[in-house]
């Protein structure tokens, strides 16, 4: 049985998402966050010692890290459902939109998180980290202007790993000058596996997360 860790308001959202959009059985174990500081608990500390959601646990292995734990899901427990092989010619931009998430765009929004709950002590940082995001956004943006989802044929789990982020991104502000962002994060909050997961694993609010957005 796969197990699947989720923190309330977290990235972990992502994994019980995919779990529905894909109809697998899996065990869900709800952790949550303390209210004041939002770090997790003891108990998700005890599951893996980097205390981070999402942690899955499956077939003896604890496995950590969104795009890891999206690309095992796909591969090991669906036949490879909403990832994409190798040997298609969608593979490419899959990896690179499943890593963009992570990997580029949701660093800069964290950087941006610190320095308003720090006080704004740290303008240079931020000269350097505003005009990233800025630009990582319009990225998004062009990508998604005139069609609904990011690859050509349609829904996959990279589409499941950049929503989350997004759904970050307008809580911090960033999403008011960009409609095509704005339009897919409202496509992908209507789906039914999304509407099922927020069902399963409780409401999210992202707003614990807005002090001192743009
Ligand atoms: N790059 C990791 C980031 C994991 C991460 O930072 N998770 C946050 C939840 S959104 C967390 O567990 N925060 C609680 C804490 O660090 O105490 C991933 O994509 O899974």
């Amino acid at each position: 049985m796969l197990i699947v860790h989720h923190l309330n308001n977290s990235r972990s959202h992502r994994i019980v998402w995919l779990c529905e959009e894909l109809g697998i059985d899996y065990e869900l174990v709800k952790h949550l966050r303390d209210p004041d500081s939002q770090r997790s608990p003891d108990s998700l500390k005890a599951v893996h010692p980097l205390g981070k959601a999402p942690v899955i646990q499956h077939n003896g292995q604890k496995i950590v890290e969104s795009e890891a734990v999206i690309e095992y899901i796909c591969n090991v427990c669906a036949d490879g459902r909403l990832s994409v092989k190798p040997t298609s010619p969608e593979y490419g931009p899959y990896q690179q939109w499943l890593a963009f998430a992570e990997g580029t765009l949701f660093p800069g929004l964290l950087v941006d998180l610190v320095d308003a709950w720090t006080g704004r002590g740290n303008p240079d940082l931020m000269g350097f980290f505003d005009v990233e995001t800025a630009k990582n956004h319009q990225f998004a943006e062009d990508a998604l202007t005139g069609r609904d989802y990011l690859l050509e044929s349609g829904f996959s789990a990279a589409d499941i790993n950049l929503g989350w982020a997004l759904e970050f991104s307008e809580c911090r502000g960033w999403l008011c000058d960009y409609p095509a962002l704005q339009a897919y994060v409202e496509r992908l909050r209507a789906r039914p596996a999304y509407r099922k997961a927020i069902s399963n694993g409780g409401p999210q609010d992202l707003s614990v997360f807005s002090a001192g957005a743009r």
